[in-house]
């Protein structure tokens, strides 16, 4: 009698889990990593980040904005020569990688100058989830990540 009372109560737990749970519901969950800003040398910046997304849905990078720029784009790069994207694509169980010489953020109308070592907040819009806000460390202008490859 105990025995079955406690079963039932284990069974009841496991199934209001999976009901809360949605980690298959097919959304995306992303987070985010590897993001600095070289110090600015112009009247403009850029920013770089890797998104991953360890869901079961591609999601897509809209629009970015910063407190320290009037506008921020999302720039890809075709052939080496850059052009504003109206959205990048972060692939389920994937990532989007904004790096040098690649996809990047660009930051125009700058209001200040990031300086190395200060930190520049970012917001991050996506086509399905919710923004997300990130800190972007300055480094300095020749600051290259040692990355895996
Ligand atoms: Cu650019």
């Amino acid at each position: 009698m105990r025995h079955r009372a406690a079963a039932a109560l284990a069974l009841a737990g496991a199934l209001s889990l999976t009901a809360c749970g949605g980690s298959d519901d097919g959304s995306a969950r992303l987070s985010v990593g590897s993001a600095y800003m070289p110090q600015p040398v112009s009247d403009l910046a850029a920013g770089f980040l890797t998104i991953t997304n360890d869901g079961d849905a591609a999601d897509r990078l809209t629009a970015v904005s910063s407190d320290v720029a009037g506008q921020v784009t999302v720039h890809e790069t075709v052939d080496g020569s850059m052009r504003e994207a109206e959205s990048l694509d972060i692939p389920a169980h994937g990532s989007l990688v904004l790096e040098s010489g690649g996809n990047h953020l660009m930051f125009e109308q700058l209001k200040r100058k990031p300086k190395q070592g200060q930190k520049v907040s970012v917001e991050l819009r996506f086509a399905h989830s919710d923004p997300v806000t990130v800190e972007l460390p300055v480094k300095p202008a020749t600051y290259r990540p040692t990355t895996g490859h």
